[in-house]
């Protein structure tokens, strides 16, 4: 039995961040998640896998524009055209809400309702197969679901578990939806389970696979690297191969460097493109470049890495086919510190308070009517960007009076 784990295509993500972006990469990283999905298609059908199992989040909304909407109805048909079913269930960002109506989608695709309930599947070889799962009905799903799965039928060869949420006791912003200990989910004697949500690919049990297949493409900096689907074998004798496989069309990569005092811009400028270059580019590379000890730069020369100048000298000359980056992020060196003569516990506990989003959006207030201000600092603003600036500003003033004190 061979099959695909697939969640969090994330189908209609909005990529706000890319206002400075040229149209033809901006163009790209949109599609991508379009493409993503085409991709793990293709795989299906390449790998002749019997099934797909969908773990959640195929949309980015509960309520997809047309266009999105089509995308995903196109490429399920062309599952359907290859006879492969398809095992969907929806997660806290696309919870069905009735407004996709289950009747758009072709007869291979099997949805599973707000119960748990298990579907089944007899393939081609005469293999038995319970799928069991449910669909989230509203955005937070903070109640525990698992203990309504029912313990393996051993009317099945295999059955399988689907489930679109978090670890019991995790502790982020992933956390308290669909919460599961590994004992409930190992009590119920399923074959594999094919967990969505976390989009960090990442196996918690070997035997038998309880697992994430993470999401099947990037949608910014805090989801680098490589992202794709399993291609899950079992056989008869229950044994379990899972094999990683490609889909995303742009990798997201946090690069970093180390700069030397004295160096002027094109010595910057040279050091970045050398260790970009060189770097693997089967996927367009969206790259964010962390300039480590800028604090020893010249003024003039943070000020031209400041205002785009560098970057945008960096980006004429990389082949814009490969690489985008995006932002050169000015880091500090951590150990300087800053107003040395302070508590520094207290100094952290001030910076702490300060530079959260909440506070930062107080801050920016009815400035955001400003139209140059709300661009700069809209939808995805980052609040750890302002702070590099701002330490790194304090630094560079402050280090005068550092060096001072150590005399
Ligand atoms: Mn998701």
């Amino acid at each position: 039995m061979k099959f695909i784990h697939a969640a969090d295509i994330h189908l209609g993500s909005p990529f706000q961040g890319l206002k400075n972006t040229p149209s033809d990469v901006r163009e790209r990283v949109v599609n991508s998640t379009g493409k993503a999905m085409k991709n793990m298609v293709q795989e299906a059908i390449k790998n002749a896998v019997d099934f797909v199992c969908i773990a959640g989040d195929l949309f980015d909304n509960p309520e997809p524009d047309l266009e999105t909407l089509n995308l995903a109805i196109d490429q399920l048909e062309v599952l359907s055209d290859a006879n492969i079913p398809v095992f969907l269930s929806y997660g806290n960002h696309d919870y069905s809400n009735n407004k996709i109506p289950s009747a758009i989608f072709p007869e291979n695709v099997k949805i599973f309702g707000d119960e748990v309930e298990t579907k089944s599947l007899t393939l081609q070889d005469g293999t038995t197969v319970g799928i069991t799962g449910f669909s989230y009905n509203k955005r937070a799903e903070i109640n525990a679901r698992i203990e309504e799965y029912s313990n393996k039928n051993n009317q099945f060869d295999f059955q399988i578990g689907m489930l679109h949420g978090s670890m019991d006791g995790l502790k982020s912003s992933e956390a308290h939806y669909a919460p599961f200990t590994m004992t409930q989910l190992l009590g119920k004697n399923y074959d594999y389970w094919a967990l969505g949500h976390i989009h960090k690919r990442q196996t918690l049990n070997e035997s038998p696979i309880v697992a994430y297949s993470g999401n099947t493409q990037g949608r910014h900096i805090n989801e680098s690297g490589p992202r794709g689907i399993s291609l899950v074998t079992i056989d008869q004798q229950g044994s379990t191969a899972v094999q990683f496989l490609r889909t995303d069309v742009v990798e997201w990569v946090d690069v970093e460097m180390t700069v030397q005092k004295g160096m002027d811009l094109n010595q910057i400028i040279r050091m970045v493109i050398q260790i970009i270059e060189p770097l693997e580019a089967q996927q367009l590379k969206l790259i964010n470049i962390n300039l480590l000890d800028s604090n020893v730069l010249d003024a003039d020369i943070l000020e031209e890495l400041g205002n785009g100048l560098i970057l945008s000298q960096i980006q004429k000359q990389l082949d814009q086919n490969d690489f985008w980056i995006y932002r050169i992020s000015l880091k500090v060196n951590s150990e300087i510190q800053i107003f040395s003569e302070l508590d520094q516990e207290f100094w952290k506990k001030a910076e702490a308070s300060v530079f959260n989003e909440k506070k930062v959006q107080e801050k920016l207030g009815r400035l955001m009517e400003l139209g140059f201000i709300s661009e700069e600092y809209g939808n995805d603003f980052d609040v750890s960007v302002l702070q590099d600036q701002v330490e790194l500003m304090l630094k560079q003033r402050n280090a005068l009076g550092d060096e001072r004190n150590e005399n």
